[in-house]
């Protein structure tokens, strides 16, 4: 067994422990990074597509947005269909000038992971066995890699190794409260080098359930359909896909879609998930371990990025300062902020989608409450406010800026 020693060990390389180990590289925090996964198979996952400028922000402080600045998209608004009508929700004019960036969570992992490389930085991919020990008093980390057995002593565990990982199982049942709601639903995604149906993303309620018209370039779009879970991908052709989002969307809408052949396709449940407390000892959640969003709202990587600016603010002033406010105050702070976005993604979730046990009350009560948000300075702010992110403040963002 080899024996390694660092300060904080990362239990995941999505974007979460990604940028956890880039904020602790430029703060000269020693750290290292295990994943299960192989290096191709992290870059290559297709999932989110929006981010908050706060998000945009912390990668600025990260020194990864050489690429988001030149290839990311800034948008100023969001569109809604509803009963055939598109109304324009003016994110920018609502919330004194802020503004959403359309770019790939992929593309997030590649800029992490080259920042990574040319740092020479390690990660342990293809790791397997990943288990986390004693993290009430000394913690390790033990796992196998090409045969070779670990051991990995470290002051801190980040446990960022998403929804399905080894960290919050390994939480005391009599220690960790969790809340959960699943929806009876799913989206159906795909991704497809043709022209976005428009500048900015449209966001459909309607009879036939719940569509959303996105993008990653101004080449290529990512189109989404509520459907039922008992679907599968393969029920899908392309075809079938088209013809069902144009049932979904206006006529000018319908007309100015270009379809293609797909490149990705694939079905995400629906789910809202959050863990109570985030810190057990230490050992920090952050990201997808602790907390899951339904899409709807645009806030799961979002809601990552804003843990990890916690939870590197936090070290950092642990390592720096001798102090462990920050770490102390991590999960009360971050859950703060999860159960903000937890309440908007639900509340855009059931907005727009079609639930097969709602009542024509139900389905009326729905539609009122959309018009009046739509048609109301206040509701409209309630939605642009949440959608581009609501504020947080960061200790240490200094330094940061300094080292960058
Ligand atoms: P990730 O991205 O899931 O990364 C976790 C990493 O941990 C690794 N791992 C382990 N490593 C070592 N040992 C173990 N035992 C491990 N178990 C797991 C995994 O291989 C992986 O590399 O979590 P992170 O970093 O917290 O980032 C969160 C975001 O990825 C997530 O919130 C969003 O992608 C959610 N999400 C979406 N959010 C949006 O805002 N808009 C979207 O359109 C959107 N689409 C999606 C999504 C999530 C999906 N999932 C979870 C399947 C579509 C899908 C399909
Ligand atoms: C995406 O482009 O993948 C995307 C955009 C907005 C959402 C969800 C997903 O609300």
């Amino acid at each position: 067994m080899e024996i390694l020693n660092t300060k904080v060990a990362i239990i995941g390389s999505g974007p979460a422990g990604l940028l956890l180990g880039q904020l602790l590289y430029k703060a000269g925090i020693d750290h290292i990074i295990i994943e299960q996964r192989s290096s191709e198979y992290v870059a290559a996952r297709i999932r989110a597509g929006i981010l908050e400028q706060v998000s945009v922000d912390l990668l600025k402080q990260a020194g990864v947005d050489e690429h988001l600045n030149q290839h990311g998209l800034p948008h100023h608004g969001i569109e809604i269909l509803t009963a055939g009508e598109k109304h324009r929700i003016d994110l920018s004019s609502l919330t004194h000038g802020k503004q959403v960036t359309v770019y790939g969570q992929t593309e997030v992992t590649k800029d992490l992971m080259a920042a990574r490389e040319q740092a020479k930085l390690t990660t342990f991919y293809e790791s397997n066995d990943v288990q986390i020990h004693d993290f009430y008093d000394k913690p390790h980390v033990t796992f196998t890699q090409n045969g070779q057995q670990y051991q990995v002593q470290c002051d801190f565990i980040a446990g960022c190794d998403g929804y399905h990982g080894v960290c919050r199982a390994s939480v005391p049942q009599d220690k960790i409260k969790t809340f959960e709601k699943v929806y009876p639903f799913g989206w159906l995604g795909i991704l497809a080098d043709v022209p976005p149906v428009s500048d900015e993303l449209i966001y459909v309620q309607s009879e036939r359930g719940f569509a959303l018209c996105s993008m990653r370039s101004t080449t290529r779009s990512r189109y989404y359909l509520q459907v039922p879970l008992t679907d599968k991908v393969e029920d899908w052709s392309d075809e079938r896909f088209w013809d069902e989002l144009k049932n979904r969307l206006d006529e000018q809408s319908r007309e100015n879609l270009v379809t293609g052949p797909s490149i990705e396709k694939s079905i995400a449940p629906l789910r809202s998930f959050v863990t109570e407390p985030m810190r057990f000892g230490q050992l920090f959640l952050a990201g997808d371990a602790a907390h899951i969003v339904p899409p709807t709202g645009a806030k799961g990587l979002n809601l990552a990025a804003s843990d990890i600016a916690y939870l590197s603010s936090a070290l950092i002033e642990f390592y720096k300062e001798n102090s462990s406010k920050g770490i102390d105050e991590y999960s009360e702070k971050c859950l703060k902020r999860v159960w903000k976005a937890e309440r908007f993604s639900w509340w855009m979730t059931h907005l727009l989608h079609r639930f097969e046990t709602e009542s024509d009350f139900d389905l009326k009560i729905k539609q009122a409450e959309l018009a009046y948000i739509l048609g109301s300075e206040a509701g409209q702010t309630t939605l642009a406010e949440n959608y581009v992110g609501l504020p947080y403040e960061i200790k240490n963002m200094d330094d940061l800026k300094q080292a960058s």
